[in-house]
């Protein structure tokens, strides 16, 4: 029997890679570079589907383009923000993403954003390595502690969950906003909000885990942080579309906001300078993701979708 032909623009991890060359004729043209719509639909010539990342747009000019051998599209992530899921659908394209299996991995990086954000890590290390460290004094580095403070959790998904989840081991006490309040299962005492307002006021440290699109962008701009506690702790793990970055970097220098946590940015990998200037904030690369588990796991879960797609099922992990 022949295999289905798969293209792979992402670099994977090698089990996920030694999977995907046994299961499929796999043609691997993998990037670091973002490639134009143009590039993707000539390398998808004859293929029947795409394993990509968040690293490549494929908008309706794209997926319009495609030859009319695809019938899937996987995508090395839970966000799909960078895919037009209705072109896709248009064209009777199933889109499969890797939502669950990096939710433990991401809330990891927000629960050290938060850490690290409150208790001035970056600025501790910075002072470290410069040779400026004059000794133990009692005010030295003083910053916010966890325990006893209030976590609002924009978007209480599976990452916003864990999040929760690894809070309350800090003695946090959880609020969340959600298109929907969670059952009392999922909510485990954790105070549902139905407006941004009150919401916000309640913000010491306020998390943002919602998914980036139209709908969420410049979510948290001038107005709501205004809402916010004086000092209080910004973390973002999300996308960066959902922060106005002008507005967060005039309340962190007028000291609105005492501290933020940033691990994506609008425009990644290029991002605000201003971020460069303030000591109070902690800025990582986009490390939600990546563990070895959570990696290895993405890539299994997107084969997994593409494989039944391919074989006329319906994946749990398909984009609704
Ligand atoms: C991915 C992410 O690692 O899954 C997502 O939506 O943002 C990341 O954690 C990255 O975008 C790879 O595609």
């Amino acid at each position: 029997m022949t295999k289905p032909a798969l293209l792979i623009t992402v670099r994977l991890p090698e089990p996920v890679k030694a999977r995907a060359a046994q299961a499929f004729e796999a043609r691997f043209a993998t990037t670091d570079t973002p490639r134009t719509g143009p590039a993707i639909a000539d390398l998808a010539h004859g293929v029947d589907a795409i394993l990509t990342s968040t690293i490549e747009r494929l908008d309706a000019a794209t997926i319009g383009a495609l030859p009319d051998s695809v019938r899937a599209i996987g995508t090395f992530s839970a966000g799909y923000d960078h895919i037009d899921i209705a072109a896709a659908r248009a064209r009777g394209i199933a889109v499969c993403n890797t939502p669950d299996v990096l939710s433990v991995a991401t809330a990891e990086i927000g629960m050290l954003l938060i850490l690290g954000a409150a208790r001035r890590v970056g600025e501790g290390e910075r002072l470290l390595r410069a040779g400026a460290w004059k000794g133990w004094s009692p005010d030295l580095m003083i910053g916010m502690q966890l325990s006893g403070k209030r976590l609002g959790i924009l978007g209480m998904g599976s990452i916003g969950r864990n999040l929760a989840r690894m809070a309350r081991g800090f003695g946090m006490e959880i609020h969340y906003r959600n298109r929907t309040r969670l059952p009392p299962e999922q909510e485990l005492g954790a105070i549902h909000h139905t407006s941004d307002d009150s919401f916000l006021v309640a913000c010491d440290v306020l998390s943002i885990n919602a998914p980036g699109g139209a709908a969420t962008r410049h979510w948290l701009n001038a107005a709501r942080i205004a809402r916010l506690p004086r000092g209080a702790v910004v973390v973002n793990t999300a996308r960066g579309s959902l922060v106005d970055d002008a507005a967060l970097i005039a309340a962190l220098k007028s000291g609105h906001v005492g501290y933020a946590g940033l691990d994506v940015f609008e425009g990644e990998p290029n991002f605000n300078p201003g971020y460069l200037d303030l000591p109070n904030a902690l800025l990582l690369p986009h490390m939600g993701s990546s563990t070895r588990e959570a990696r290895e796991a993405m890539g299994m879960y997107a084969l997994d979708g593409i494989a039944a797609v391919l074989a006329g099922r319906t994946p749990p992990n398909l984009v609704k």
